[in-house]
């Protein structure tokens, strides 16, 4: 295991001097920000990013995230345009020394949440999700006013209900169709320049405001495995995602997709599920509903050897900063992975 740190670049209040200091920090986890969705990342940019992780004595070999535009996954004619570009970006990312792509293929909302600073017992504050709240917020009714944290920005409310219409108007299998059009173009340049394609659940791993989702258990990632035999195709284990839905089984998973040598990246995370929802947590076993040892177990017994982060973290010990992204419980998280791992592997010698 290689210990990974989502890092937002220079913006980022959380910083690489900070990072460095985390026992066992191996590689930073980062992207070019500056540039909109679907547009070839600037040489100079990636090079800038690269030294300022090396000068801070990581390394940069992950990526999170190359986006997917939504063209793409809309199958639109202008999709042809923005694979090329995707595929610039590996080769670009590649030739600065980039071993793995983590990338997702959810319509418009990516991650969802209903609140970002919800209060636990102990006074710390942690990304949740309530159904209850997801259900009053339609973004095609243009008389409301609600907006779940998370959306993006850059779309207007007409915009938003115009994507999410066309949306509508799809059904899972052009979804599938369109990631299959999508896969069978950049597989091909992940394995000529040996990058790792690690695509990233639906997270919640359900399906949102009638859009379609389509990498949400098991039965769907034996799927999505099955569009191209090789193994620069591959996924991005995220415990918390998969983990929201009492359905998947993620020790399984983990062990039978490190065994079939198909996950490059795990996000590692506990998620509490409750009444209407779920939770984020502490990394801790005991803090939520994952049972984050036998995880980590069954991603070594499968010979798993890849690149692990600590996800989102609660805010904790007055931090301020970008929800589930502060420095201190996730470098609680790292130091909790570091000990799991550890013990695992002395215990077997
Ligand atoms: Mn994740």
């Amino acid at each position: 295991m290689k210990l990974s740190f989502r890092w937002y670049g220079p913006e980022d209040p959380v910083t690489l001097n900070h990072i460095r200091q985390i026992p066992g920090m191996d590689s930073i986890v980062t992207a070019v920000y500056d540039v909109p969705v679907g547009e070839v990342w600037p040489r100079e940019s990636i090079a800038k990013l690269k030294k300022q992780t090396e000068e801070a004595g990581l390394h940069f070999e992950v990526i999170e995230s190359v986006p997917v535009h939504e063209d793409i996954k809309l199958g639109k004619p202008t999709r042809e345009k923005y694979i090329e570009n995707y595929c610039e970006n590996i080769r670009r990312v590649a030739e600065a020394g980039v071993k793995c792509i983590c990338y997702n293929f959810m319509p418009v909302f990516d991650w969802t949440r209903t609140q970002l600073d919800h209060e636990l017992p102990d006074g710390s504050t942690s990304l949740v999700y309530y159904q209850s709240q997801v259900d009053q917020v339609n973004p095609l009714n243009g008389d409301s006013d609600l907006t779940l944290p998370g959306w993006d920005a850059s779309y207007t409310r007409e915009e938003l209900a115009a994507v999410v219409a066309e949306y509508n108007q799809m059904r899972s299998e052009d979804l599938w169709e369109n990631l299959r059009y999508f896969i069978e173009r950049v597989i091909p340049v992940a394995k000529e320049c040996d990058v790792y394609m690690a695509i990233h659940e639906d997270d919640p791993c359900w399906s949102i405001f009638g859009l379609p989702r389509i990498i949400v258990d098991e039965k769907s990632i034996d799927r999505f495995l099955g569009l191209y035999d090789d193994v620069h195709h591959g996924i991005t284990l995220c415990t918390g995602s998969l983990g929201c839905s009492a359905k998947n089984d993620v020790v399984k998973m983990a062990y039978k997709y490190a065994k079939m040598g198909r996950i490059h990246f795990a996000h590692l995370r506990n998620v509490a599920l409750v009444e209407d929802g779920f939770e984020e947590r502490a990394h801790l076993s005991s803090c939520g509903s994952l049972d984050m040892y036998a995880i980590a177990k069954a991603l070594h017994d499968g010979g798993f050897n890849g690149y692990v982060r600590p996800d989102h973290g609660r805010m904790i010990w007055g931090e301020k900063g970008r929800a589930g992204y502060g420095l201190f419980d996730r470098a609680l998280g790292a130091t909790y992975i570091n000990g799991l791992f550890e013990a695992i592997e002395k215990a077997e010698k």
